[in-house]
């Protein structure tokens, strides 16, 4: 009998189709530079987890209270990653089971709000200045059930403004104060947000989907001694596998856990949750600290080196993963930069920019990011290179010699730091 089921062989015999794509989408990641912010490698052990048998297995409910027998070994998985989740972020409370951010921050909406209830206001970013598509987008069940009223960004700083959040707050009487970003490269100073939400008696909610990975290596601010709930990914900078999780204070445990489980979601994926208990315990290694810190490094490497090569970097620098760059300044704009940069093997994406004058669909900037690179060992050194070559391709997006060559300098770059060798 085997130890492990999972088999790339059989895989190869039964559906050579669909073996071939996911062949195909690991040698793209092997030869092409990730520097989406929002994306990461996962490592073998968390893939592993992901490929056992715990995919089988229906478990609706908690640990030690579920609907379903033969939950002993689930239940022990699922209690390694609300336990490590506390310890890691000093939370005093966690739920591990959301499918994806979505559904977490769908659960805060089931925990605290009422559909269509002129009480129900969450005060969230702006989503053309870094919110999210669920921080109230009108196409979005957030957008379509509760009201968002919108802070932004200061527009000469390009940094949070938080005299303008404290008087919207004041105003608006929000119930639920909302930090947390898609494209914000600044440190937000969450016990200003805490103060904020205090005077109005609103609860703070932060999505640190993004930085949460930066969080774990202590590399950035943590908002979980300040805010009530916080909602995250555990795919982006944190490396686990595509999901989400809640943590939050105790006196919000039962309406947290009550909101994902039975009211927006059934049974848990527990061959994820699996995983998310590997990842976490690969973040508490002193490893994560070092690369946590590579990954903040390399961001601040990349903006310099973007800025050296002519383009904006939106309020002059990063704190984080992530870099937002206005590409005017060398005459092209963001939709084409991501198209010729992918020409060269180089994934990023176009992204608007504070007060952007241009529509989504071909905005200013770009929005670039290294949790990635930092996985992959890269330093400074190879992120001043890799502003070079972005640098070159924006310059000369109609050249072929110059993306001939920069082409090989990515391929050159992906073969001395190895994805899975
Ligand atoms: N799609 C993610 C991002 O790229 O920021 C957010 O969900």
């Amino acid at each position: 009998m085997r130890e492990y089921p999972a088999d790339w062989e059989a895989l190869k015999a039964a559906d050579p189709e669909v073996a071939d794509a996911i062949a195909n989408e690991l040698q793209r990641e092997r030869t092409n530079l990730r520097l989406i912010a929002s994306e990461n490698y996962a490592s073998p052990a968390v893939l592993a987890a992901l490929g056992s048998t715990m995919t089988d297995k229906y478990a609706e409910g908690y640990p030690g209270r579920r609907y379903y027998g033969g939950c002993e070994f689930v239940d022990v998985t699922e209690q390694l990653a609300i336990d490590r989740a506390k310890e890691l972020f000093g939370a005093e409370h966690a739920n591990v089971q959301p499918h994806a951010g979505a559904q977490a921050n769908l659960a805060v909406f089931g925990a605290f709000l009422e559909p269509n209830d002129p009480d129900s206001k969450v005060l969230g970013m702006e989503l053309a200045h870094g919110g999210h598509l669920t921080h109230g987008s009108p196409v979005n069940v957030s957008g379509m059930w509760f009201e968002f009223i919108g802070y932004r960004v200061d527009e000469d700083t390009e940094q949070l403004d938080m005299d303008e959040v404290e008087d919207l707050a004041k105003e608006h009487r929000p119930k639920i104060i909302l930090a947390g970003y898609t494209a914000y490269p600044r440190a937000i100073d969450f016990a200003a947000f805490r103060t904020i939400a205090d005077e109005v008696g609103a609860l703070l909610w932060v999505d640190a989907s993004h930085f949460i990975g930066l969080v774990a290596g202590g590399a950035y601010p943590s908002p979980v001694p300040h805010a009530d709930v916080v909602t995250f990914t555990t795919h982006k900078a944190l490396r686990g596998p595509r999901g989400a999780m809640i943590v939050c204070k105790e006196e919000h445990a039962k309406a947290i856990d009550k909101a994902v489980f039975p009211m927006m979601q059934g049974g848990p994926l527990e061959h994820v949750i699996a995983a998310k208990a590997v990842a976490l315990k690969e973040a508490m290694q002193p490893a994560f600290r070092d690369y946590a810190d590579r990954v903040v490094r390399d961001a601040r490497a990349l903006a310099a080196g973007l800025a050296d090569e002519g383009l904006r970097v939106i309020s002059g620098g990063t704190d984080s993963h992530l870099i937002l760059a206005d590409v005017r300044p060398v005459g092209t704009d963001g939709k084409a930069a991501e198209a010729v940069c992918d020409e060269v093997g180089i994934a990023l994406n176009k992204n608007q920019i504070p007060y952007d004058p241009n529509p989504p669909s071909s905005p200013s900037g770009i929005r670039v990011g290294t949790p990635g690179p930092a996985t992959l060992g890269m330093d400074e050194a190879e992120m001043g290179e890799v502003a070079s070559i972005i640098g070159d391709v924006l310059k000369h997006p109609d050249d072929g010699s110059v993306k001939e060559k920069s082409g090989e300098r990515v391929r050159d770059l992906m073969e001395r730091f190895p994805l899975y060798p």
